[in-house]
């Protein structure tokens, strides 16, 4: 049976106290002349600015659409994809499906497997794409500051805006309200004091939920004994390596910093920050690119592949900055060379998600070697498939950390303040050029 709305509104904590508040009209800063201390000190932990979040993520949202579209597949699991007899995966399927332990990104046959009795269809991209922009347009009713992260899913703050629409909980109300009468389709709605916590609000009570996670205690008690992969930054292979050492749950995590520090290095760090309930993400409303690059044309024609190399170096060490700072990641690293006659060439490579320096010289300097020899007018890397999401990984760790401490100089101090030895030396041979 479908769950009501108020069924699933669980608000914890205080959060609600100080939408509350500025439910009655008054400006936001007026809170900070509200007598707190009776509230909890839970407040003082959202000094971060005083944010207030709200993830949305729509339910089972391909399926969802085909559902409303044609209402005889209601009830029945639904699994949007490849077909049975076609080499692919599961992009997701409705939660009958999954009841099957059927899920997005398994192999068809897998799924095939698991649910015979299954309706299987492919998506139709170009109708979610329309359904995304109609729930923009609901979302930017409440606020400019909106991240979207896929075509169903969207981080709003809404710290400046909430006073005017009657606190936090309205919004996400009337968000979930005008969703179904506009598109027939339910969402889940998290209310946090960061993203990761408004995104675990989201998740938390899926489908068609709504649900708040005020302040770091509540983040805490929620996540302690789960998996670690509830941390933002936690992937798979992460995660595996956590538990290779005994460690499964955030709890554990917590219990061993030391150990995670010794690991995973400044990444460590961060984890345990996150675990903490301090995430000072920023929700961006900047479009991201769909790629980056950087291109060096010579004032003389090159054949020197040595030199060539040390160019790439110095191309990786400025990407590698860029991507970093907009928090993203690469997977398709491309090289692009033009020869002096004016032939431009250019070989991708494509694979895990980096965005470190020398992964990203790696990539661009091994397609290098394969070229042709010859007199070349410029270089250049470009960076796509960028995603947002990355997968922190402790592998070569003491390297990892290294770059990992430049970037953090770098992004406070300026990003001459300090650089490597072969950047350096890199940067001393082009600029001899
Ligand atoms: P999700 O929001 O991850 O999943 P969902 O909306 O289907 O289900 P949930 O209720 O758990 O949120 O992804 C949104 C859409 O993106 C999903 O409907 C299909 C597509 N997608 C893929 O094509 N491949 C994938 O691996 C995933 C995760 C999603
Ligand atoms: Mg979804
Ligand atoms: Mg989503």
């Amino acid at each position: 049976m479908q769950k009501s709305v108020s069924d699933n509104i669980i608000i914890t904590e205080h959060l609600f106290l100080i939408m509350e508040a500025l439910s009655y009209g008054r400006p936001y800063k007026d809170i900070h002349h509200t007598d707190i201390s009776n509230i909890n000190t839970s407040l003082i932990h959202m000094d971060n600015a005083t944010r207030i979040i709200i993830h949305i993520d729509m339910d089972a949202f391909f399926a969802a659409v085909e559902i409303r579209d044609d209402p005889s597949l209601k009830g029945k699991p639904l699994i949007i994809g490849m077909l049975p007899h076609e080499r692919g995966v599961v992009s997701t399927c409705n939660y009958e499906a999954r009841a099957y332990g059927v899920h997005s990104a398994m192999s068809i046959k897998t799924a095939f497997h698991l649910c015979p009795n299954g309706i299987y269809m492919h998506p139709n991209i170009a109708k979610y794409i329309n359904v995304s922009h109609q729930i923009h347009a609901i979302w930017d009713q409440y606020t400019d500051l909106i991240e979207h992260v896929s075509l169903d899913e969207g981080y709003l703050d809404v710290t400046h805006s909430v006073h005017l629409f009657g606190g936090a909980k309205r919004i996400a109300l009337e968000i979930k309200r005008k969703t179904l009468a506009e598109t027939g389709l339910t969402c889940s709605v998290g209310i946090g004091y960061s993203m990761m916590s408004a995104k675990l609000a989201s998740e938390e009570k899926k489908p068609d939920g709504l649900y708040v996670i005020s302040n770091p205690k509540a983040l805490k008690r929620l996540i302690a004994d789960r998996d670690v992969r509830s941390i933002h930054g936690i992937g798979e292979k992460t995660a595996e390596a956590l538990k290779r050492i005994g460690i499964c749950t955030v709890r554990e995590m917590e219990q061993n910093q030391d150990i995670v520090i010794q690991m995973m290095g400044q990444n460590g760090v961060q984890l345990l920050a996150l675990a903490d309930g301090t995430d000072n993400r920023l929700v961006s409303s900047f479009s991201e690119p769909k790629s980056i690059g950087k291109e060096h044309t010579f004032q003389h024609d090159v054949q020197d592949f040595i030199y060539l190399q040390e160019v790439l170096h110095l191309i990786a060490h400025e990407l590698s900055y860029e991507i970093q700072l907009r928090e993203l990641s690469c997977r398709t690293v491309t090289l692009k060379i033009t020869y002096s006659d004016m032939r431009q060439i250019t070989r991708s490579t494509s694979g895990e998600t980096l965005y470190r320096s020398g992964d990203i010289f790696n990539a661009a300097s091994s397609m290098l070697q394969k070229i042709e020899r010859r007199w070349v007018r410029l270089i250049g890397i470009s960076l796509s498939g960028l995603t947002k999401s990355r997968q922190m990984s402790f592998i070569d760790n003491h390297k990892a950390s290294i770059d990992d401490t430049l970037f953090s100089i770098q992004r406070r101090y300026g990003r001459q303040s300090i650089q490597t030895g072969s950047e350096l030396h890199a940067r001393k041979q082009v600029d001899g050029d």
